[in-house]
């Protein structure tokens, strides 16, 4: 096959206007535009109001190109789009070679009636959605059927955007700018071929003890005439060849198997290794020449959603290689509005720092996109396992309309056989919230169960049948599998969105009452790091109500729920930015408050991923990193919750007690001991002891109970502090708090006399730092300008006697003194005292 890349450069312009820009493609219109200087970054300020225009305008890509006399040669010559944002006209040479209207979808025009040899002109004009939208709800409404979409937050565009195949969250979301955007956003190509050609390779696995049988189905675009076609199989680890094979071709599609002896087996993060295979197909000539081949990475691995009755309901975890898992992550949107943007870079960063903080699983949430092949390969890398969402959130979508169901059939068949060879993928899931708020009947502005069923319920089952027959499929998010389907948030089968505390404004306790099988959504806001506010609103506008702060919050009661759930648990921060880090402690107590919560209740709730883990635009939000990949003070909780090893406490101030509990994810038999110090604010010891700790491999323990009744008296839940430590038989070490009153009523001391100290640690790029204190300090925390996510841990408790050393990676070449000059750390106590520049007490030891 030849092929002639079209991506690079290419011109851009506004119809009916003279000027042209020059435009990178893969693209898309505002990255363009923002390159070039032509409109402000709609990132700062309120700037996003003054370039809407954008989305509303005509635009057009263009280029020329030249195509040689051998392209044409060729019996099959295709214009391949692997992605058009979305409602275009492409034309080549001046005649129209089609109209695209899924941006999800690839789209291939046979171009050889009018391509020529020599110059060519490609031309792609893209409308703007909106009077799109428009003209299908006035069709809609002549045959008597309504939409509608049910929207969050005030900035967004109400039209029902669900009628266009289009990345949701374009239109504005809770957390997302208006940013109607166009594009082509992904690789452009012409294919020239007269040879046969690989249409698709399915693979699959059997696996029975050290030995993995592979088969390998191959199907051909087109039927081949005669025989004399080869297809050939090999599959190498590390470039050692593992196994190979061949047969010959008849016919329009052949298997092979290919079997591998001692497999090595593929883990998600935290439970193994992540080996991966590459397995290459090729099909060969008579004369022993390759025709067309394809090359992947797999991972040999089981990875299966069980569903098993039992006492209860319905189990729902996953199993890895026949070994049940707890799923611990986060849900992922869109890296940013301006999605084109997007590279390996920023997704290496982010699929990091999601494998550093414990998790292994991410639920890519069906408002946004489906993510390039890099996200995918990052995964499998990783060890993050995939719940992969068809594109579809929270809007009202014309089942009732034959085309955009076939629409949508091709694009789910595409996006299936695109990403099923990944290791990581653990299940294909229908929607996002449609069982919740999108599905009724006798409601003319709700979608039809009958309408519903076939699409989400029978046609992508089917889909994922034929297509990736070994991932599991799953209606809805949430979805409840049996009884009254309104029963969205069954506690007892199916997973559940939980979000009683935030949307329906319960307090942080009501999670430790949740008993939700799979909780694939609960979250709370934070504002981003204060460096990251600093870049869309200017000192004197950084006030909570100020316009541009409001500007940059996207739900409806953001900012009133964190400042109300803030007044139950901390003290009143004084100044913007101590708002900012109190909104962060919150935010990660509130999370831990529930996934300490689930991993307790393990095996009965086996899943737990938080909304949300990144932000497409500096704002407000769910999210524990922000857009510029700062992280919250979330991440660190989340690093800790997440842990295979866990400590957590349960205290109950009414009778004095502290509950100990050890979950143990681990292969091996967690011995040790838990030691407890109960001190009092001042630090001063009141009593001491240790209880054995006993956890088995998979288990979470209850491994005693504390209780404090006659101290509770005689000091009070103001001055009574517990501290637990872990320590395992292999000196591992976890730590855990436990007090009887909120932070906000602790008597702690105002001058606990944190002291960090910045010691090297010979290693390039690396430093520690020690921190202790003088007085007990609650979420003590360093921080030092210039640099992202340096720490090993932040946001700790402290205690007299018992420093705390964490490790710093350094991005700059900064020197010792010039690092410490940056450095501050602080603690709870300097929210209300207004301290936010506060230095730390630094010593330089080398
Ligand atoms: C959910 C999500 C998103 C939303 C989030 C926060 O239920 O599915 O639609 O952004 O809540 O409101």
């Amino acid at each position: 096959m030849q092929t002639l890349n079209l991506t690079g450069e290419w011109k851009l312009s506004q119809q009916g206007a003279k000027k042209q820009w020059p435009a990178r493609v893969p693209g898309t219109v505002h990255e363009e535009l923002l390159r070039a200087g032509a409109i402000p970054d709609p990132y700062l300020g309120l700037n996003e109001l003054d370039v809407q225009w954008v989305g509303e305008a005509t635009w057009i890509y263009a280029r020329e190109f030249n195509a040689g006399p051998e392209l044409l040669k060729e019996e099959h010559v295709e214009l391949l789009f692997e992605g058009l944002d979305t409602l275009a006209e492409v034309r080549l040479n001046g005649h129209l070679l089609g109209r695209t209207d899924n941006m999800f979808r690839e789209w291939r025009f046979d171009v050889r009636p009018c391509l020529k040899s020599g110059k060519n002109t490609l031309e792609i004009t893209f409308r703007p959605t909106l009077p799109e939208i428009e003209r299908k709800v006035k069709e809609y409404a002549a045959i008597g059927r309504k939409l509608f979409t049910w929207g969050s937050c005030e900035h967004e565009i109400k039209a029902p955007r669900g009628v266009l195949r289009k990345m949701a969250c374009n239109f504005g979301w809770d957390w997302g700018p208006v940013l109607t955007t166009a594009g082509i956003w992904l690789p452009v190509r012409i294919e020239a071929w007269s040879a046969p050609r690989l249409q698709e390779v399915l693979v699959t696995q059997e696996h029975s003890e050290n030995l993995c049988e592979i088969k390998v189905l191959a199907r051909l675009r087109d039927e081949i005439k005669a025989s004399n076609l080869l297809l050939r199989a090999e599959l190498s680890l590390d470039g050692i060849a593992s196994a190979q094979t061949e047969v010959s071709f008849s016919g329009k599609e052949e298997t092979l198997s290919l079997t591998v002896k001692n497999p090595s087996l593929w883990w998600p993060n935290g439970m193994g290794a992540q080996p991966l295979y590459t397995l290459s197909v090729e099909i060969r000539d008579a004369d022993g020449q390759v025709v067309d081949s394809w090359e992947k990475r797999i991972g040999l691995r089981t990875l299966r959603l069980v569903r098993r009755p039992d006492k209860r309901g319905e189990t729902f975890h996953f199993e890895v290689n026949g070994k049940p898992f707890f799923a611990k992550g986060a849900n992922w949107i869109p890296a940013d509005a301006i999605y084109s943007r997007v590279g390996r870079l920023q997704y290496e960063m982010l699929l990091k720092a999601s494998a550093a903080a414990n998790m292994n699983m991410l639920r890519i949430w069906g408002g946004g996109h489906y993510e390039r092949d890099e996200f995918y390969d990052l995964c499998d890398e990783l060890g993050l396992c995939v719940w992969q969402e068809f594109m579809f959130a929270c809007v009202h979508i014309p089942l009732f309309d034959k085309q955009f169901v076939e629409n949508f059939r091709q694009e789910a068949v595409e996006q299936v056989q695109r990403i099923r060879h990944h290791a990581s993928l653990a299940l294909w899931c229908g929607n996002n919230e449609f069982e919740w708020n999108g599905v009724g009947d006798n409601n003319e502005l709700r979608m039809r169960w009958s309408e519903y069923k076939p699409v989400f319920d029978v046609l992508c089952a089917g889909i994922l049948q034929t297509h990736a027959p070994q991932c599991d499929y799953w209606p809805s998010s949430p979805h409840t599998p049996y009884g009254d389907r309104h029963d969205f948030n069954n506690p007892d089968c199916g997973d559940a969105h939980v979000w009683d505390v935030w949307h329906l404004g319960q307090p942080f306790e009501s999670y430790r009452t949740a008993t939700h099988r799979f909780c694939s959504e609960f979250g709370f806001q934070a504002f981003p790091h204060p460096r990251t506010v600093a870049t869309y609103a200017n000192e004197n506008e950084r006030n909570l109500t100020s316009r541009v702060m409001e500007h940059h919050q996207r739900s409806a009661s953001g900012n009133s729920s964190i400042m109300r759930y803030m007044l139950d648990w901390f003290p009143m921060p004084v100044g913007s930015e101590n708002v900012i880090w109190a909104s962060h402690l919150l935010q990660g107590l509130a999370i831990q408050y529930a996934v300490e919560n689930w991993r307790r209740r393990m095996p009965e709730c086996m899943g737990a991923l938080y909304w949300q883990l990144n932000d497409c635009w500096p704002v407000a939000s769910w999210a524990s990193i922000d857009y510029f990949g700062r992280w919250k003070a979330l991440h660190y909780f989340a690093r800790r919750f997440y842990d295979p090893l866990l400590l957590s406490a349960v205290e109950n101030a009414d009778a004095g007690t502290v509950e100990v509990h050890v979950t143990n994810e681990r292969d091996i038999l967690v011995r040790g001991e838990v030691e407890w110090v109960l001190t009092d604010t001042d630090g001063k010891t009141l009593r001491k002891g240790a209880i054995p700790a006993k956890a088995a491999a998979q288990s979470t323990q209850r491994t005693g109970v504390l209780t404090f009744n006659k101290e509770l008296e005689s000091h009070g839940s103001s001055r009574l502090l517990v501290w637990l430590k872990l320590k395992d038989q292999k000196g591992n070490v976890r730590r855990a708090l436990a007090t009887f009153a909120k932070p906000k009523h602790l008597d702690l001391a105002q001058e606990p006399g944190l002291k960090a100290q910045v010691l090297k640690s010979g290693k390039q790029g690396e430093v520690r730092v020690k921190l202790s204190v003088k007085k007990p300090t609650l979420y003590a925390w360093v921080d030092i300008a210039g640099e992202r996510n340096p720490f090993s841990d932040n946001f700790i408790h402290l205690r007299p006697g018992d420093p705390v050393e964490l490790k710093v990676q350094i991005s700059s070449r900064a020197d010792f003194d010039t690092l410490i000059k940056r450095l501050a750390a602080r603690s709870l106590v300097d929210l209300s005292l207004g301290n936010s520049t506060r230095p730390a007490n630094c010593n330089l030891l080398a």
